[in-house]
């Protein structure tokens, strides 16, 4: 029996995350058994340029010498003790140093939980309920969020997920990305209602959205003339499109920012940071409660501050978007070598082809994209050697260990794919 099949016996679905599973694009999902650099390679010993890099984390490339070094030394001093380290003080201080409108960090295990323990923290602090998030957007699988999400939960055609009580979908509100009248048309309906606007600077999950000039600004404002906090999620973004993410690349200050994936290294971390003023909100300082026993996890932190000292390198971002931008255009003379007005969309070391040809600049526009197509040519690029996310919903991540032959590896891979399914 195959690992697949055998999985199934023992996990749902044979994955623990559902957009592993290939069910967008179909067939059998490939299982790793290694990586190095930009090289991920199955149980059957194939290899493939990895532009999942573990849905964004891999910023390094995997098993980076220094963050493996890191994570085994720590190990021999022990992976878990339930109490305050050095080691949590020092990612704290650096979270605090490279956000510029982060004072005060809280370290959590995921994504998930740095989103749900956000919104809960903004409702505990505005003393109001209601919440909006942009359709498309997502934001971990925490109830609130679960309401016309992006991901796994577009990919599978549950935006908003049976399990989420209706009392609770209540309290979500939806507007659209790139559409600030939206927003203002729900604070006119839920007066002094709203506790937040929780938003992906770069939507990264209904594939790549980018906010139009104008957009991140007016959120900020349309806050503070409501008295509602501005959440950017920054768990893709953050460390991605800069050392301070996205609110230092758009100079866009957000009340609270969530964050993940980068922060960890590879290892189960989030975060959720702010305002002093707000943050004190929580337990201990204030009423708000929130609590982890594995939240600050010496390994986890280890392989976090061995990351961000890594990236923080003169040059680092330079050298990933030169690469970055070397491989977009080689894709952009491919879609023009062949006559193809398909939707690039990209940022730094950010991409994503949308098989519409239409600007993707909203969830209504994304969805219309060949979603059958986009299989096609996964499955096309994945038996070229090229492993992309098995998801049309879903964004590319280069990574700073991607080395020219790898771009014009993929380059070519990118060209004979197209070549092939049109
Ligand atoms: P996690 O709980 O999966 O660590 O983070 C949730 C999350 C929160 N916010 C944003 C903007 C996110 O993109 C995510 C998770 N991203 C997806 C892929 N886009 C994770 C992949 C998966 O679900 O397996």
């Amino acid at each position: 029996m195959n690992l697949f099949e055998e999985s199934k016996k023992y996990i749902p679905g044979g994955v623990n995350s559902p957009v592993r599973a290939f069910g967008s694009v179909g067939g059998e999902p490939v299982f790793i058994s290694k990586a190095k650099g930009s090289k991920i390679t199955d149980v059957s010993g194939k290899e493939y340029v990895d532009y999942v890099c573990s849905w964004g984390p891999m910023i390094l490339g995997h098993s980076d010498d220094d963050v493996v070094k890191s994570i085994c030394e720590q190990a021999k001093y022990g992976c878990s003790f339930g109490a305050p380290t050095e080691l949590e003080l020092k990612l704290a201080k650096m979270v605090v140093e490279l956000f510029p409108s982060i004072e005060l960090v809280r370290m959590v295990s995921s994504g998930t939980e740095a989103v749900m323990s956000a919104i809960r923290l903004a409702r505990g602090y505005t003393k109001k309920d209601k919440i909006i998030k942009f359709e498309g957007c997502y934001h971990g699988h925490s109830d609130s969020l679960l309401v016309k999400a992006g991901s796994g939960a577009l990919t599978f055609n549950q935006p908003s997920s049976p399990g989420v009580p209706t009392d609770f979908a209540k309290y979500t509100l939806i507007a659209q990305y790139n559409d600030l009248e939206s927003v203002k048309k729900l604070f006119v309906e839920n007066k002094n209602e709203i506790a937040c606007v929780i938003v992906e600077p770069v939507a990264g999950n209904m594939g790549l959205v980018l906010p139009e000039d104008g957009f991140l600004a007016g959120l900020r404002k349309i806050c503070d003339e409501n008295e509602a906090l501005l959440i950017f999620d920054e768990v893709i973004t953050g460390f991605r499109l800069s050392e301070g993410g996205a609110q230092k690349y758009f100079d866009i200050m957000p009340d609270l920012t969530t964050l993940g994936k980068i922060l960890g290294g590879g290892l189960p971390v989030g975060a959720y940071g702010g305002k002093k003023e707000i943050m004190e909100h929580i337990s201990p300082v204030g009423p708000v409660y929130q609590a982890g026993t594995l939240s600050g996890n010496p390994l986890a932190m280890a392989a976090g501050i061995k990351t961000i000292e890594k990236l923080k390198e003169k040059g680092f971002y330079d050298n990933l978007r030169e690469k970055s931008e070397y491989l977009w255009e080689g894709f952009a003379d491919n879609l023009k070598k062949l006559g193809l007005k398909f939707c690039f969309n990209k940022i730094e070391s950010l991409g994503c082809l949308f098989f519409v040809e239409e600007n993707v600049n909203s969830f209504s526009v994304a969805v219309k994209s060949d979603t059958k197509l986009y299989a096609k040519f996964f499955h096309e690029m994945l038996k070229k050697g090229v492993n992309l996310a098995p998801s049309q919903f879903e964004a590319m991540f280069v990574s700073a260990s991607h080395s020219y032959n790898d771009l014009d590896f993929t380059i070519k891979a990118h060209y004979e794919s197209l070549k092939a399914i049109l």
